[in-house]
């Protein structure tokens, strides 16, 4: 009888530390497995301390007079330089599609990320994801969504299905030495809008959470290590407040950054735009500092900039004020003749942005290589 009790109680130590010693070694390997994204992490921090790195989505895609073709930039045609961070947009993806909902190639997107990343540059992805409940596109906020997409709903398989796709996407983003390259992901962005079916009125906050915690455990699990996690929420319709910037927020532990996204258009002037953003800017700085986040301006821009001085006189000043480590200014749409968002040849702001580029605050490619 003695020696049954001990051999079972033997037993059940031996399988208590193998449990505990492969719990530790998953826990390091997650860890260990991080180490291109801690690295993405802390040269950002870096960066920050030293100015603004600046950023523009789709820059070697096209241009405000040119698309598709190779090796050309309207940022690197006025100023001499890339910028140091290039955006990139996932929607359509998740549908299997060759192409992005602009028309970029995915496998072009994967090439022209890898390049940027090897000159130096750094890399962020959004994801307009289309609704997975109508068929329809992102801004499509009908059908319930976000709830048929988390387990238990109806739309969880094929949900999963989606997530497998945008991380094998960026797992597949590697140097020719097969080193991951990273990337700052911004899953569910402009959530306080509610215009997207992940946006406000569209799901409750908790149910938001859920949605991206979900993402993150679920493409960690897929070995998406070289992520830098976002958490990129819009300009509020009041004054910004901590409490209200931090209504979506989805955990210390799954968010690396934080930021905000603010446009300027016609019908607003300068002085409100700089008052929005500082409006926004002075609670990210503080959320920032309270959490221990790197901090952006996720995403700006003026349509068609036809102010000529609006990036030295309007943009700088306030950038010069908060220590962001980056801002992307968004497209010069090819095929939306209203969104063009940073200079170009024979552009209005052309001569500015080459001041923009020639102050101290302003990093491109060249000044964080
Ligand atoms: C939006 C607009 C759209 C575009 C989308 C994804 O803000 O620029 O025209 O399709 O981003 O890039």
């Amino acid at each position: 009888m003695k020696s049954t009790l001990l051999l079972r109680t033997l037993i059940s130590l031996f399988i208590l530390m193998t449990t505990l010693a492969a719990i530790a070694i998953a826990s390091s390997s997650m860890a260990a497995s991080r180490q291109s994204a801690i690295k993405l992490i802390n040269r950002l921090a870096t960066i920050q301390k030293q100015g603004v790195m600046i950023g523009h989505q789709d820059d070697p895609m096209y241009g405000c007079s040119w698309k598709w073709e190779e090796n050309r930039s309207d940022v690197k045609e006025v100023c001499g330089d890339y910028p140091a961070v290039m955006g990139f947009d996932l929607g359509d993806l998740e549908l299997g599609k060759d192409k992005n909902l602009d028309g970029v190639p995915f496998d072009r997107m994967r090439k022209e990320i890898i390049r940027q990343h090897e000159r130096g540059g750094i890399i962020t992805l959004s994801w307009h994801t289309n609704n997975p409940a109508t068929g329809k596109n992102a801004w499509d906020f009908e059908g319930d969504a976000v709830s048929k997409v988390l387990p238990g709903g109806e739309l969880n398989k094929k949900f999963n299905s989606w997530l497998t796709m945008v991380s094998n996407f960026i797992n597949s983003l590697k140097t020719a030495d097969g080193k991951k390259v990273p990337v700052i992901f911004r899953p569910w962005h402009e959530m306080s809008g509610g215009w997207f079916w992940w946006g406000e009125g569209r799901c409750t906050a908790e149910q938001y959470k859920k949605l991206y915690r979900y993402t993150y455990n679920y493409m960690m699990r897929r070995g998406c290590s070289n992520i830098v996690w976002a958490y990129s929420p819009n300009l509020a319709d009041q004054t910004e407040t901590v409490e209200h910037y931090e209504k979506y927020y989805p955990g210390d532990d799954v968010v690396d950054l934080i930021g905000i996204d603010i446009y300027q258009r016609e019908e607003h002037g300068n002085a409100q735009y700089q008052g929005w953003l500082r409006s926004e800017l002075d609670v990210v700085k503080k959320v920032g500092e309270k959490r221990k986040k790197l901090i952006a301006l996720t995403e700006t821009g003026y349509n068609n900039v036809p102010d000529s001085t609006w990036f030295t006189k309007t943009l700088l000043p306030v950038l010069k004020e908060y220590p962001i480590c980056y801002v992307l200014l968004w497209r010069n749409a090819w095929d939306q003749p209203t969104e063009n968002y940073i200079a170009a040849p024979g552009k209005p702001s052309e001569q500015d942005f080459m001041e923009f580029y020639k102050d101290p605050k302003t990093l491109f490619i060249k000044d964080i290589k």
